[in-house]
């Protein structure tokens, strides 16, 4: 067998490969096309200041905010730059390592950060929440972001939290192709 037939075989499908891009791509909050510190910190001061926190309440969410950054993306590497090939392969060998527990993790990841968002904690997230947090980290087309939440078919203008965490653990585990994933069209649409 030939070395790049190998090398393919123990990638996820290409399906899965264009999501982690994606999502990569929609974590570089600067747009300067490297995830960094840079990104951390730009997202929770937004993040912040969008929401008018007070001092303590910008303290704990800042906090919690870089947290997220550090044990979920950084992986505990303490703000190192990562390239979209270096974040490709980490959750590559993740996934292929052992798929349950990357399911778990991403499922941890997203409850996390949902909570951190779900500014109010009613375990719901209404358009302006959802919003806010997409502008937070630099995705600035309000037409995109109110789309994008739409996707999620609120209910008298709510999605609960458990739907959106589903639908995220959903996007970034998946090979199956045939099942529409909301994020991929939405980050493909522009968001
Ligand atoms: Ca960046
Ligand atoms: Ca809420």
């Amino acid at each position: 067998m030939l070395q790049s037939q190998k090398l393919e075989q123990t990638m996820a499908n290409e399906f899965l490969m264009t999501k982690w891009r994606l999502w990569y791509q929609s974590l570089d909050v600067n747009h300067d096309k490297v995830i960094s510190l840079d990104d951390v910190e730009e997202s929770r001061k937004k993040f912040s200041e969008l929401h008018h926190l007070s001092a303590e309440e910008k303290e704990s969410t800042m906090k919690s905010i870089e947290q997220w950054w550090e044990k979920y993306i950084f992986r505990g590497s303490s703000g190192q730059e990562i390239t979209q090939e270096q974040f490709l392969n980490r959750l590559n060998a993740e996934f292929k390592s052992n798929k349950e527990k990357f399911i778990k993790d991403k499922r941890d990841c997203f409850s996390t950060i949902l909570g951190v968002i779900d500014i109010n904690h009613d375990k719901f997230i209404d358009q302006d929440e959802f919003v806010l947090c997409f502008r937070a980290y630099g995705h600035e087309n309000l037409t995109a972001d109110t789309d994008f939440f739409n996707a999620y078919k609120p209910v008298d203008g709510k999605v609960p939290v458990k739907v959106i965490v589903d639908s995220w653990t959903d996007f970034l585990s998946s090979e199956d192709s045939s099942k529409e994933s909301i994020e991929k069209k939405a980050f493909e649409s522009g968001v």
